[in-house]
Order: C-alpha cells, then sequence, then structure tokens
C-alpha cells in the first residue's frame, strides 16, 4: 500500500481521511504525536519544512496542504468523479472554491476573531462582509458547490465552513448549515469519524 498519511485526529488530518474515504483508494494512517513535537523532528521536516499535519505520501511522492492532498487524490484516484475533468467548464468553479477556503476563509474568520488591523483592498482575504456575501453565493441553492455533483470541493470548502461555524468564527446560516448537514450525512464521513474517534481514544487523547 503506497498511500500513507501522517496524521493525528484532532487536527485538519481528521478531514483527510474523510477525503481518503471518499477517493477510495487504499491507505494508512502514521500517527504522529504533536504532545512530544515530533512534527518537529528532522525526519518529519524532511518531508514537510512546516512541521504540519496533515501530509500524505504517496510512494515517493510528497503532498502537504489539505486543499493540495485533496486536488491530488481527486484527481489521481477519482477523476471524473469527485473531480471535474481538466477540460470540462465547472473546472473553474472547482478550482475557485477549493482555494477560497484556505486563501480567503481560514485568514477572513482569524483576522477578525484576533481583531487584526488591516487594508480590506490590500488583504488578499478582502472584508469579512463580502467573504460572506462569496459563501453565500457558492452554497447557492446547492445540493452541492457545483450543483447536483458532488465533488472535492465540497470536502474542502465544506469541511472549512464547518468547522468555522462550529467554532464561532462564521455565522451559522441555515443554508450553510443545511449544506453541510448534507456532507456530515454521507457515509464516507460517518466512517472517517469513527476512525478518528477510535485513534483519539487509543492514544488516549
Ligand atoms: N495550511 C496547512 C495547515 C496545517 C496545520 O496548521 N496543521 C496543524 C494542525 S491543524 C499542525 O500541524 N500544527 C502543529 C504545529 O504547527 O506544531 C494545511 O492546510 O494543511
Amino acid at each position: 500500500m503506497s498511500v500513507v498519511l501522517h496524521h493525528h485526529p484532532q487536527t485538519r488530518a481528521a478531514n483527510v481521511v474523510w477525503l481518503l474515504e471518499e477517493v477510495g483508494c487504499e491507505y494508512t494512517l502514521e500517527y504522529v504525536d504533536l504532545k512530544t513535537g515530533a512534527q518537529k523532528s528532522d525526519t518529519f521536516k524532511a518531508l514537510n519544512p512546516m512541521g504540519k499535519v496533515p501530509t500524505l505520501l504517496d510512494g515517493d511522492v510528497v503532498v502537504a496542504e489539505v486543499a493540495a492532498i485533496g486536488m491530488y487524490l481527486a484527481d489521481k484516484y477519482a477523476a471524473g468523479r469527485l473531480a471535474p475533468a481538466l477540460d470540462a467548464p465547472e473546472r473553474g468553479a472547482y478550482l475557485r472554491w477549493i482555494c477560497y477556503g484556505p486563501s480567503v476563509i481560514e485568514p477572513g474568520c482569524m483576522a477578525k476573531a484576533a481583531g487584526w488591523d488591516f487594508k480590506p483592498g490590500s488583504a488578499g482575504w478582502g472584508s469579512y462582509e463580502e467573504m460572506l456575501a462569496t459563501i453565500d453565493v457558492a452554497v447557492g441553492e446547492g445540493p452541492y458547490l457545483l450543483g447536483e455533483q458532488f465533488t472535492m470541493a465540497d470536502m474542502l470548502f465544506g469541511g472549512t465552513i464547518g468547522w468555522m461555524m462550529q467554532f464561532g468564527m462564521l455565522p451559522k446560516k441555515s443554508a450553510w448549515e443545511a449544506y453541510v448537514g448534507r456532507l456530515e450525512d454521507r457515509p464516507a464521513r460517518k466512517k472517517a469519524r469513527e476512525i478518528n474517534a477510535a485513534i483519539a481514544a487509543e492514544q488516549g487523547l
């Protein structure tokens, strides 16, 4: 088995277990003990100099950053099913919403929560209010970001807004909760939760 996810069940890596379950490739999980600082060891930093999980290995290929891991897995193991074809018109929206999570929602929510002083016109994540309006457009009528087709973009974008609503960094709008609820109901999502919970229990977390 060549796919190995360097993982901790109480981090962003937990979401990657869901991505792997949806993609359906074989994989193993390698527990990274954040408490002992294993993520900052020389061995781990040789894979990911940021010293962060998730970090995924597929044979000799190393992929870090949740969004990159999701795009990689969908293109390699679920092309046409979880990722639109390279020449499909849906590819534009697909890539846009995948990038929107880490490049706008995450820093935008962090800036708001931490009370950062910045110029929205100069910061890549812009104003919080415009971000909320854009999330409204993305979620739209649903059921998924691309309409009827569930894709990797839903796991990445939906995972991010679900997490942010849970931690009070985004408002709990009913349309957004209904969208995230549809994602939570997916069997692969439920299986990933069980896997993460079992590892957390095993590790005494
Ligand atoms: N931008 C990264 C963020 C990864 C990240 O922040 N991971 C955290 C856990 S959620 C981590 O490994 N923290 C341990 C540390 O920095 O020491 C991604 O999207 O994968």
